[in-house]
C-alpha cells in the first residue's frame, strides 16, 4: 500500500502544506488505499515534504508523485486536450511557484502572531528543550529562501498585491464551474484545493486571506472539495 509522508494534520484542514494536501487529494480523488505517516522534512529524500513509498525506494516532489500515480493507477488528466493540459500546467505553476511564496511569507515572516501559530503547528511536537532552537534555524532558512526567490525584497503591500492578483486569476478561471476544467476534477483541482484551503481555512491572517474570502466561488470550491473528499476530517 502507498505510504504518504507529510506534516501532521492540524487546523482542521487536510494538511498545512499545499503540496502534501495536493497529493492526498489526488489519492482520494482516484480512490486508492493509502497510509499516512506524519513526519518533518528532515526525513525526506530531498529534504522537502511530501514524499511517498510505493514499492520502490521512497521519492518526493508532488509533481513526480502524481506522475507516478498517473502511470500506475489513474490519470485524472487523460481526457484533456493539449490546450487544456497547457493551461492546467500554467496555472499550477502560478499556484506552486508564485502564490506559494506569498503564503510562505505570510506564515514565516509577515507578523510575529502568524509566526507563533505556524511555529506551534510545525514544531509543537518537538521536545521543548530544542524546539526554539530548531524553529529559529528553520525560520532563518525559510526567510533566506523567500529572499532568494525575490519576493523577500518587496514590501508587504507589494507582496500581497502580487498574491491578490493570483487569487483574481484563480477566481476568474474557475468562474461558475464546479472544477477548474468543467464537471470533473483534474490534477489542477488538487493543486488549487491544496493552496486555497491553506489560505481560506487557516488561522494565518493576512491581506491575502482577506482577499480570497471575498471570492465566493473559491470559498465554495474549497467547501465543496472538503465535503466530497474529506468527510472524515469534518466529522473528526
Ligand atoms: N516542489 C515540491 C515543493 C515541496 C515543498 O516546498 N515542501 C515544503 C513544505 S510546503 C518543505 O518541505 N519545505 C522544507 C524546507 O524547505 O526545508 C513539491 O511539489 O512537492
Amino acid at each position: 500500500m502507498i505510504k504518504l509522508y507529510q506534516f501532521n494534520c492540524i487546523w482542521g484542514i487536510p494538511n498545512l502544506s499545499c503540496f502534501c494536501c495536493k497529493v492526498e487529494t489526488y489519492l482520494r480523488t482516484i480512490n486508492i488505499p493509502y497510509g499516512v505517516k506524519a513526519t518533518l522534512p528532515s526525513t525526506a529524500p530531498k529534504g522537502k515534504l511530501p514524499y511517498i513509498e510505493d514499492g520502490n525506494p521512497s521519492f518526493g516532489d508532488s509533481a513526480f508523485i502524481i506522475t507516478h500515480l498517473k502511470r500506475h493507477y489513474q490519470d485524472l488528466d487523460q481526457s484533456l486536450n493539449s490546450l487544456e493540459q497547457s493551461i492546467s500546467i500554467v496555472i499550477q505553476r502560478l499556484i506552486e511557484e508564485n502564490l506559494f511564496w506569498i503564503t510562505l511569507f505570510s506564515r514565516w515572516q509577515y507578523t510575529e502572531a502568524n509566526w507563533r501559530i505556524n511555529k506551534e503547528a510545525i514544531f509543537g511536537s518537538i521536545s521543548p528543550l530544542i524546539r526554539n532552537f530548531i524553529a529559529a534555524y528553520y525560520r532563518r532558512k525559510i526567510k533566506q529562501q523567500i529572499y532568494g526567490h525575490g519576493i523577500g525584497r518587496y514590501t508587504p503591500s507589494e507582496i500581497f498585491a502580487r498574491g491578490n492578483q493570483d487569487i483574481d486569476v484563480l477566481s476568474t478561471f474557475l468562474g461558475n464551474k464546479a472544477f477548474f476544467c468543467g464537471n470533473l476534477p483534474i490534477t489542477l483541482d488538487t493543486s488549487a484545493f491544496g493552496m486555497l484551503v491553506n489560505i481560506i481555512q487557516c488561522p494565518i491572517e493576512s491581506p491575502l486571506k482577506d482577499h480570497a474570502l471575498t471570492k465566493q466561488n473559491l470559498v465554495e470550491f474549497v467547501e465543496r472539495t472538503l465535503n466530497h473528499y474529506y468527510l472524515d476530517l469534518k466529522s473528526a
